[in-house]
């Protein structure tokens, strides 16, 4: 049995490894990240791993909020783990050292309150995935009946949610005067530092006004556009990477060599210097982040439900046919470009050529089935606001209607062979049970499912071309089944 990877082991490792260049006894944690999964691990972790040597103040102390999984593997490797970089060429390794401590939030909730009201705390830092806002996806409010809100502003001092935790170290920085930290989300939400400062305030009103204007006025919640791609470690990722280091790594993380990350420039208590770790600091992401969320979640929804439907089980494999890649090409140039406005100097041509090239990485493994999960908070700011924006012009959505079809008929839990899908959704329950009321036919699931106003408004279900070109895909969808849809639709 090799040994484990850990501060002990560093030394042994192959020397193309790379490895921490700092030392990380001089580190002192001015990070506190909520939501400690492969997507943080492989991205903000490792800008931070970047920049520790020229400025030692910003060490992560990273905290799950539910599971204990990443805590039980980091802990034993002092916080280290490998990050791997794949794509058709070969691998490179690296390990990463920037996360001190990792803290269990729901058995360790006084710890993980302490670190963040500590005065060298500056930033709170989040992937807590669309749904762990706790707001409602179709209009970027508050969810105040959502039972983690309802909990925590009953239980202040013992919150569950990530905005719990934000605004009750926030309240005793209030009371001991110490300035609040830098609020920095780091989520695939639309204006995501809007959304969270919207959600934050809205909360903290419904305790106390008094803090309520405090975290309204004092708060800062830069927005950003985060960007790689990090499907989840595979028991093989696992094996081939112990292989190559010759240690253990119990949680390695598996990613592209593209990375991204544009961020608004307001932190009142100071930084990182992560633009010499290759991040943008702008005054407004929103153009980026919208450019993002459409073409790149935006193509990815699609290829995930109408990819899962045809019997791909990765993002490679899907794009690997000819007629899904010309479908999506399709839906970015001519649906979707027409709906961005980008500041001089950015190539929407270029992005799009190296997003159809990393979607089709055969190095990658990234499931259908991942990126399909959570469709009702993603399809609002991936799919609809494109179709709202489209249609304002009277512009054509089919390939866009599609995407939405596609959705409708994963959500059914039952894929084209009649087996069952394991689908993972906070409403899916509630869309189930639409589903099963629909008996099978299209044209009332289409119906349904219009009818699930947290996803869809007020607006779109009353709108003819929208209903019309859904219910119409969703009808082929059920009498070819996706892969046929597919090739007819992107017929060269
Ligand atoms: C994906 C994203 O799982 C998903 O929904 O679309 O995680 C995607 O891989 C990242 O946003 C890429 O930056």
């Amino acid at each position: 049995m090799p040994k484990r990877l850990s501060e002990a082991s560093l030394a042994d490792l192959p020397s193309a490894v790379v490895r921490p260049r700092y030392d990380r006894r001089e580190v002192s944690s001015g990070i506190v990240h909520l939501g400690v999964g492969a997507f943080h691990r492989a991205h903000q972790a490792v800008y931070v791993d970047d920049v520790l040597a020229q400025d030692p103040r910003w060490g992560i102390v990273a905290a799950s909020l539910r599971s204990p999984d990443t805590y039980d593997a980091l802990e034993p490797q002092n916080g280290l783990y490998t990050l791997s970089i794949r794509s058709g060429e070969g691998e490179a390794l690296r390990v990463v050292g920037s996360i001190q401590r990792v803290i269990v939030a729901p058995r360790a909730v006084e710890d993980l309150l302490r670190a963040m009201a500590d005065p060298r705390t500056r930033i709170v830092s989040l992937t807590v995935t669309e749904k762990g806002y706790c707001h409602d996806p179709a209009t970027g409010t508050l969810n105040e009946s959502h039972p983690d809100i309802v909990h925590d502003l009953q239980n202040p001092h013992r919150p569950r949610s990530a905005p719990g935790f934000i605004l009750e170290a926030l309240r005793r920085r209030w009371v001991a005067g110490i300035a609040p930290f830098t609020v920095l989300t780091c989520d695939n939400l639309p204006s995501n530092g809007h959304t969270v400062k919207r959600v934050l305030t809205r909360f903290a009103e419904l305790s106390d006004p008094a803090f309520g204007r405090f975290v309204a006025d004092e708060v800062s919640c830069p927005s950003t556009m985060v960007d790689r791609i990090v499907p989840a470690t595979s028991d093989e990722d696992r094996r081939r990477i112990r292989e190559a280091l010759g240690v253990t790594d119990v949680w390695p993380v598996v990613t592209e060599r593209f990375t991204q990350w544009i961020i608004e420039d307001r932190f009142p208590q100071g930084r990182p210097p992560w633009e010499n770790a290759g991040a943008e600091f702008v005054t407004d992401v929103e153009p980026y982040e919208r450019m993002k969320l459409r073409l790149l979640n935006g193509s990815h929804s699609t290829l995930a439900y109408l990819g899962y439907l045809a019997g791909y089980e990765t993002v490679a494999d899907a794009m690997a046919e000819s007629a899904f890649e010309r479908l999506i090409a399709g839906l970015m140039d001519e649906e979707v470009t027409p709906t961005l406005h980008m500041p001089t100097g950015a190539d929407l041509d270029a992005y799009k050529y190296a997003l159809i090239e990393r979607f089709k990485n055969p190095a990658l493994r990234h499931r259908t089935w991942q990126i399909a999960m959570d469709g009702s908070q993603k399809l609002p700011q991936r799919l609809l606001g494109t179709i709202r924006d489209r249609l304002r012009e009277n512009a054509p959505v089919e390939r866009l209607a599609l995407g939405v079809a596609a959705w409708m008929r994963y959500v059914t839990g039952i894929d084209e062979n009649g087996a069952p899908i394991d689908v993972r959704d906070p409403m899916a329950a509630h869309l189930r049970e639409r589903a099963d009321r629909a008996g099978g036919s299209p044209e009332q699931l289409a119906g349904e499912l219009f009818a699930v106003r947290e996803i869809f408004g007020d607006d779109l279900p009353n709108d003819e071309r929208f209903t019309g070109a859904v219910g119409a895909a969703l009808v082929q969808l059920y009498a070819n089944g996706s892969k046929r849809t597919v090739a007819e639709w992107s017929q060269p």
